[in-house]
């Protein structure tokens, strides 16, 4: 027996207000809410079949076979909803670098709950789709939806979801993504935010502010100031990066060239009065808020200064797209 091949398009998202820790750590259940931007570039496509003739799951990677036992916890928890025994084929390619805190996990568990749900005979509306994704990477219940989007905290499986801010977004804004570095992390986010809610002393001190940050940026957004959008973004990932400098084993994802990134940023605001504010996740690369007028002059500045780096600009992206019909 043969499943349809359902495949999916997710696009990431960067958080401007992140989230880092979690309160169930089986259930992802996050401390905080969180509120992101999905991004137009950088996307992951997956192809989910499920086949009676499979020993087992077959998961390949830009082409290449994966030993990934997550990918098939995950579609234990969709054979579990939909009821089938069968194993999988799942086929991702990654127009995202891997694992460098461009969270590719995102775009990649937003595609794959998509595709295997459907697949397995599942008919699941988004916010079904936003808590099955939620369970195999806590930011992929973002990838869902396009533009603006929140995640809600919620207490529990089913209160736990990303809803739609603005999808559509008419604001010529994005961001430019500096690539310090496409290798590993040292630390995964998973092991990172644990170690902080376990051991920063300023753990509760974060989750208060976060708090407000939500309220205040989605009245940014609402009244159309990208100044304060800006500012809120730029002081959330500072203070999420103050946790991992303050926890016990302390740690950090900068690379000597992300702070002389930020410093530039900081610069090109303060001397040329350009709105430009960064944020960064569990890695070295650094993303750059700014208005689409002005991304060439931001681009070019930076790319003089820091020659052999390269940047990339996205617009905001679209939610999850079935690819074949
Ligand atoms: O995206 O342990 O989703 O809000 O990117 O798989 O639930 O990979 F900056 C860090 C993403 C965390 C902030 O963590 O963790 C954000 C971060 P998981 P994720």
């Amino acid at each position: 027996m043969l499943s349809p091949q359902i495949t999916v398009r997710a696009h990431t998202n960067i958080a401007l207000v992140k989230y880092w820790g979690k309160e169930n750590q089986d259930l992802i259940i996050p401390m905080n809410g969180s509120l992101s931007l999905t991004l137009d570039h950088f996307y992951t496509d997956t192809s989910v079949q499920f086949d009676s003739n499979l020993k087992n799951d077959i998961f390949s990677l830009n082409g290449n076979i994966q030993n990934n036992l997550q990918v098939s916890k995950f579609l234990d928890i969709v054979r579990k909803k939909a009821n089938i025994k069968l194993f999988a084929r799942i086929d991702s390619v990654n127009h995202v670098p891997s694992t460098a805190g461009l969270a590719s996990s995102a775009s990649a568990y937003a595609a794959l709950a998509a595709a295997a749900s459907k697949a397995a005979g599942l008919n699941l509306n988004r916010q079904d789709l936003s808590k099955l994704a939620r369970k195999g990477s806590g930011s992929a219940c973002r990838s869902i939806y396009g533009g603006f989007v929140e995640w809600v905290k919620g207490y529990d499986d089913d209160s736990s979801y990303a809803v739609p801010i603005e999808e559509e977004l008419d604001w010529e804004i994005g961001m430019l993504v500096a690539m310090v570095n496409r290798n590993e992390k040292k630390v995964s986010s998973r092991a990172g935010m644990q170690g902080v809610v376990e051991t920063s002393p300023f753990y509760s001190a974060w989750v208060k502010s976060v708090n407000n940050d939500l309220i205040n940026i989605k009245d940014a957004i609402k009244k159309r100031d990208f100044k304060l959008i800006g500012e809120i973004t730029e002081s959330n990932a500072l203070r999420m990066h103050s946790l991992n400098l303050s926890a016990t084993p302390h740690f950090n994802y900068f690379e000597p060239m992300s702070l002389e990134i930020m410093q530039a940023v900081e610069k090109i605001r303060e001397e040329q009065n350009i709105l430009c504010y960064y944020t960064l996740d569990a890695g070295p690369n650094v993303k750059i808020l700014c208005q689409q007028k002005d991304a060439a002059i931001i681009k070019n500045e930076l790319s003089q200064k820091f020659s052999n780096i390269e940047f990339e600009f996205a617009k905001p992206g679209p939610g999850i797209k079935y690819l074949n019909k």
